[in-house]
């Protein structure tokens, strides 16, 4: 029987490369995200790259309770048989100093970073639980590790994951439910058009100079995770590019 994988944020960047990864594997995979026509879209290409496995679009915005309890509480019997999650959703809104960064932005971060990834986690737990077993993916970021300038709120939030992963590993011990905290530093998706709020020209910067992480490498990094032995479990992973040692130290040419 095909395992199942649901995975947040899967209408772009890393989240569809995952998505993916676990579709030509042989996973039924729920995609969720906001953007509807984008899900869509995914679900069609991923049928047609593998007719052996079933495609469930979900689209919901994670920072909404509501919603994501009812998109999960609605899921039919055979759909609740989820061996991995991935909490992949969120993102950096604004790159500024803290005195000047807008209250906004942080409330959008802190709601779709960490009480996204807690919604989505205390949704879907009771189903891991019922099964014994289960694998809870959540991608931090090297931003979680080292807090760097105008970094701020969005550097909070991904220390937050990790604080989040460390205890959920805790207190799901009993139940035999897998967590691992992967931490990219940069990687080539939307996410610096998002952060930069459509600024082309600042989004292109980040990235010259150097070959960043491609979203693939992360995808191979959750499936190799997800796919060990039942008795190992990867705690806690940072993975950057060659040219980047961690938030602080990028070398480009
Ligand atoms: P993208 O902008 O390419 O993708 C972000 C995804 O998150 C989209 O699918 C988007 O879907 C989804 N998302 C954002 N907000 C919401 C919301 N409120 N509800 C539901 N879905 C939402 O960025 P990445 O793929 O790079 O980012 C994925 C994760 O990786 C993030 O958590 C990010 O912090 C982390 N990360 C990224 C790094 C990078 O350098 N790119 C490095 C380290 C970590 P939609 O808009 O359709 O809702
Ligand atoms: C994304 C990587 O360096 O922009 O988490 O914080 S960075």
């Amino acid at each position: 029987m095909n395992k199942t994988i649901l995975i947040t944020g899967a209408t772009s960047g890393l989240g569809k490369a995952i998505a993916e990864k676990f579709a030509a594997a042989g996973y039924n995979c729920i995609i969720t995200g906001r953007r509807k026509e984008r899900l869509q879209a995914l679900a069609a290409a991923l049928s047609s790259s593998n007719n052996r496995i079933k495609i469930l679009p979900l689209a919901y915005d994670v920072s909404k309770k509501e919603e994501v309890f009812n998109a999960i509480n609605n899921l039919s019997e055979e759909w609740r048989n989820i061996d991995v999650l991935v909490n992949n959703a969120g993102l950096a809104a604004g790159r500024d100093p803290f005195d000047e960064a807008l209250l906004h932005d942080w409330e959008t971060m802190i709601d779709t970073n960490v009480k996204g990834l807690l919604y989505l986690s205390k949704a879907i737990i009771p189903f891991m639980k019922a099964r014994k077993k289960g694998h809870i993916i959540n991608i931090g970021s090297t931003a979680g590790k080292e807090v760097y300038k105008d970094g701020n709120v969005y550097c909070a939030t991904k220390f937050a994951v990790n604080a989040i992963s460390q205890a959920q590993r805790i207190d799901l011990l009993p139940h035999r439910i897998k967590v691992t905290c992967i931490n990219p530093g940069a990687v080539d998706t939307e996410f610096s058009m998002v952060r930069f709020k459509g600024d082309e020209q600042k989004a292109k910067a980040v990235y010259e100079g150097y070959e960043p992480l491609h979203a693939e490498d992360i995808a191979s990094t959750v499936f190799y995770c997800a796919t060990l032995p039942a008795h190992v479990c990867i705690n806690d992973l940072v993975m950057t590019c060659l040219s980047q040692a961690n938030s602080f130290y990028t070398y480009k040419e």
